[in-house]
Protein backbone atom coordinates (compact mmCIF):
# COMPACT_ATOMS: atom_id res chain seq x y z
CA UNK A 1 0.00 0.00 0.00
CA UNK A 2 1.52 3.28 -1.29
CA UNK A 3 2.01 5.73 2.40
CA UNK A 4 3.57 8.65 3.81
CA UNK A 5 6.65 8.80 6.17
CA UNK A 6 8.81 11.30 8.09
CA UNK A 7 12.07 11.02 8.25
CA UNK A 8 13.99 13.63 9.90
CA UNK A 9 17.97 14.15 9.59
CA UNK A 10 19.07 14.88 12.64
CA UNK A 11 21.61 17.64 13.57
CA UNK A 12 24.81 15.16 14.26
CA UNK A 13 23.80 13.63 10.87
CA UNK A 14 23.47 17.43 9.49
CA UNK A 15 26.48 18.57 11.23
CA UNK A 16 28.42 15.16 9.68
CA UNK A 17 27.38 16.18 6.23
CA UNK A 18 25.09 12.97 5.83
CA UNK A 19 22.01 14.97 4.05
CA UNK A 20 22.84 13.44 0.65
CA UNK A 21 23.63 10.17 1.79
CA UNK A 22 20.18 9.75 3.35
CA UNK A 23 18.30 11.50 0.92
CA UNK A 24 20.43 9.67 -1.95
CA UNK A 25 19.62 6.17 0.18
CA UNK A 26 15.98 7.21 -0.04
CA UNK A 27 15.81 7.96 -3.77
CA UNK A 28 17.62 4.98 -5.06
CA UNK A 29 15.38 2.92 -3.32
CA UNK A 30 12.64 4.37 -5.00
CA UNK A 31 10.63 6.77 -2.35
CA UNK A 32 9.47 9.79 -3.59
CA UNK A 33 9.72 12.79 -1.83
CA UNK A 34 6.77 14.88 -1.01
CA UNK A 35 8.31 17.19 1.10
CA UNK A 36 11.40 18.98 2.01
CA UNK A 37 12.76 21.22 4.52
CA UNK A 38 15.75 22.76 6.75
CA UNK A 39 14.67 23.98 9.97
CA UNK A 40 15.79 24.72 13.07
CA UNK A 41 13.34 22.52 15.89
CA UNK A 42 12.28 24.86 18.80
CA UNK A 43 11.69 23.09 21.91
CA UNK A 44 7.76 23.40 21.63
CA UNK A 45 7.97 21.19 18.30
CA UNK A 46 10.71 18.64 19.35
CA UNK A 47 8.71 18.20 22.54
CA UNK A 48 5.87 17.41 20.54
CA UNK A 49 7.55 15.02 17.76
CA UNK A 50 8.97 13.13 20.40
CA UNK A 51 5.58 13.54 23.11
CA UNK A 52 5.78 9.85 23.31
CA UNK A 53 8.82 9.58 25.24
CA UNK A 54 8.09 12.59 28.19
CA UNK A 55 8.89 11.35 31.14
CA UNK A 56 11.51 8.60 29.93
CA UNK A 57 15.31 9.13 31.32
CA UNK A 58 16.24 10.63 28.04
CA UNK A 59 13.73 12.59 27.61
CA UNK A 60 15.35 15.90 28.39
CA UNK A 61 19.07 15.05 26.16
CA UNK A 62 16.75 14.07 23.36
CA UNK A 63 15.21 17.64 23.53
CA UNK A 64 18.37 19.20 24.48
CA UNK A 65 20.20 17.41 21.04
CA UNK A 66 17.51 17.63 18.77
CA UNK A 67 17.29 21.58 19.09
CA UNK A 68 20.97 21.97 19.37
CA UNK A 69 21.36 22.60 15.53
CA UNK A 70 18.99 22.57 12.09
CA UNK A 71 17.33 18.97 10.79
CA UNK A 72 16.73 18.12 7.75
CA UNK A 73 12.79 16.95 7.44
CA UNK A 74 11.39 14.92 4.48
CA UNK A 75 8.19 13.76 4.14
CA UNK A 76 8.64 10.29 1.77
CA UNK A 77 5.96 8.54 -0.23
CA UNK A 78 6.30 4.92 -1.65
CA UNK A 79 5.10 0.57 -0.72
CA UNK A 80 4.74 0.21 2.42
CA UNK A 81 7.04 3.29 3.33
CA UNK A 82 6.81 3.25 7.01
CA UNK A 83 8.05 -0.30 7.36
CA UNK A 84 10.53 -0.09 4.86
CA UNK A 85 11.89 3.35 5.79
CA UNK A 86 12.50 1.78 9.40
CA UNK A 87 14.29 -1.25 7.67
CA UNK A 88 16.63 0.94 6.25
CA UNK A 89 17.42 3.40 9.17
CA UNK A 90 18.20 -0.16 11.33
CA UNK A 91 17.97 -0.49 15.22
CA UNK A 92 18.07 2.73 17.40
CA UNK A 93 21.26 1.70 19.01
CA UNK A 94 24.28 2.65 16.01
CA UNK A 95 25.99 -0.14 17.71
CA UNK A 96 23.19 -3.17 17.30
CA UNK A 97 21.87 -1.72 13.74
CA UNK A 98 23.16 -3.88 11.32
CA UNK A 99 25.52 -2.67 8.39
CA UNK A 100 23.63 -1.55 5.67
CA UNK A 101 21.50 0.18 7.61
CA UNK A 102 21.99 4.17 7.94
CA UNK A 103 22.50 3.70 11.37
CA UNK A 104 24.73 0.53 11.13
CA UNK A 105 26.52 1.99 8.85
CA UNK A 106 27.08 6.01 10.46
CA UNK A 107 26.36 5.70 14.11
CA UNK A 108 27.81 4.30 17.43
CA UNK A 109 25.93 5.73 19.34
CA UNK A 110 21.78 5.06 20.99
CA UNK A 111 21.57 8.61 21.52
CA UNK A 112 23.12 10.64 18.36
CA UNK A 113 21.96 7.83 15.65
CA UNK A 114 21.91 9.92 12.12
CA UNK A 115 18.13 9.88 11.53
CA UNK A 116 14.26 9.75 12.58
CA UNK A 117 11.45 7.77 11.05
CA UNK A 118 7.95 7.32 12.32
CA UNK A 119 7.03 4.19 13.86
CA UNK A 120 3.51 4.11 12.26
CA UNK A 121 1.27 5.16 9.77
CA UNK A 122 -0.75 6.63 12.60
CA UNK A 123 2.43 8.28 14.09
CA UNK A 124 3.82 9.22 10.27
CA UNK A 125 0.36 11.03 9.74
CA UNK A 126 0.72 13.10 13.06
CA UNK A 127 4.11 13.75 12.87
CA UNK A 128 4.21 15.50 9.52
CA UNK A 129 1.31 17.83 10.69
CA UNK A 130 3.85 18.54 13.59
CA UNK A 131 6.39 19.99 11.06
CA UNK A 132 4.71 20.56 7.75
CA UNK A 133 1.98 22.63 6.49
CA UNK A 134 -0.28 20.62 4.10
CA UNK A 135 0.83 23.48 1.82
CA UNK A 136 3.99 22.57 1.51
CA UNK A 137 3.60 19.09 0.83
CA UNK A 138 3.65 18.75 -3.20
CA UNK A 139 0.82 16.34 -4.96
P1 LIG B 1 13.78 5.27 17.33
O1 LIG B 1 14.41 6.60 16.96
O2 LIG B 1 14.58 4.11 16.80
O3 LIG B 1 12.32 5.20 16.98
P2 LIG B 1 12.93 5.62 20.09
O4 LIG B 1 12.90 4.55 21.11
O5 LIG B 1 11.63 6.09 19.54
O6 LIG B 1 13.90 5.15 18.91
O7 LIG B 1 13.71 6.85 20.72
C1 LIG B 1 13.72 8.11 20.09
C2 LIG B 1 15.11 8.67 20.15
O8 LIG B 1 15.46 8.93 21.51
C3 LIG B 1 16.20 7.75 19.63
O9 LIG B 1 16.35 7.76 18.23
C4 LIG B 1 17.43 8.33 20.33
O10 LIG B 1 17.88 9.53 19.70
C5 LIG B 1 16.85 8.68 21.69
N1 LIG B 1 16.99 7.57 22.64
C6 LIG B 1 16.22 6.45 22.72
N2 LIG B 1 16.61 5.64 23.71
C7 LIG B 1 17.65 6.26 24.29
C8 LIG B 1 18.50 5.92 25.40
O11 LIG B 1 18.36 4.87 26.05
N3 LIG B 1 19.49 6.82 25.70
C9 LIG B 1 19.67 7.99 25.01
N4 LIG B 1 18.89 8.34 23.97
C10 LIG B 1 17.90 7.49 23.61
MG1 LIG C 1 10.66 6.12 17.74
Amino acid sequence: MVERTLVIVKPDGVRRGLIGEVISRFERKGFKIKALKMIKLSKDLAMKLYDIHVGKPFFNDLIDYMTSSPVVAIVLEGNDAVNVVRLMIGQTDGRRAQPGTIRGDYSLSIGENVVHAADSSERADYEISVIFDSSEIVD
